[in-house]
């Protein structure tokens, strides 16, 4: 027997749907900066996209320790070309901006049929949206700064390369402690 509601799975599915295409649009994303010679956001993109199917994974086994039979979505193919880094950036802000809304949605309508399990089970991704938010904000400020054409891609990448350094030693604390 499920121990959530029908409308708390419907939410959760397509939560699935969310952290699955933002799996893939990462990937698309990574293998059009390799495309370009940007190898710093192509390991950044890479990185992100493999995060997201552990998002999604997470969002499994919830619904199967609350006896639910997850529903495995189709995904749409994400955009494959784009004109400029600064552009790349913007779509992922814009990106990251809808699943922060769709999560919030779940805690809304868990908070109000008083699901307390769905409720705590969220609040990490609450965090994670923010902190991602938080990063890619960073790098549209940075690449604003810098500016988005012939030599400046360089510096961007450098500058997403040392990010990258950052996030793997953060990672690198985490799994120690
Ligand atoms: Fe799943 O963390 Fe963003 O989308």
């Amino acid at each position: 027997m499920a121990d959530l509601s029908t409308k708390i799975i419907q939410l959760l599915d397509s939560q699935i749907l969310n952290e699955s295409y933002a799996s893939n649009f990462y990937l698309a994303l990574s293998y059009w900066c390799d495309d370009q010679g940007l190898k710093g956001c192509k390991s950044f993109f890479l990185r992100q996209s493999e995060e997201e199917r552990i998002h999604m994974l997470k969002i499994y086994e919830y619904m199967s320790e609350m006896g639910v039979h997850p529903t495995t979505p189709a995904i749409e193919q994400p955009p494959m070309n784009y004109t400029k880094i600064k552009e790349v950036f913007e779509k992922v802000f814009e990106q990251e901006r809808s699943v922060t809304k769709a999560i919030h949605e779940i805690v809304r309508v868990s908070t109000e049929e008083n699901d307390y399990s769905t409720l705590n089970f969220m609040q990490w991704y609450i965090s994670e949206q923010r902190e991602e938010e938080a990063v890619i904000r960073d790098i549209i400020d940075k690449i604003k700064v810098i500016g988005d054409g012939g030599q400046s891609l360089y510096y961007i990448d450098k500058e997403v390369d040392k990010l990258n350094l950052q996030i793997q030693a953060a990672e690198g604390g985490e799994e120690q402690a």
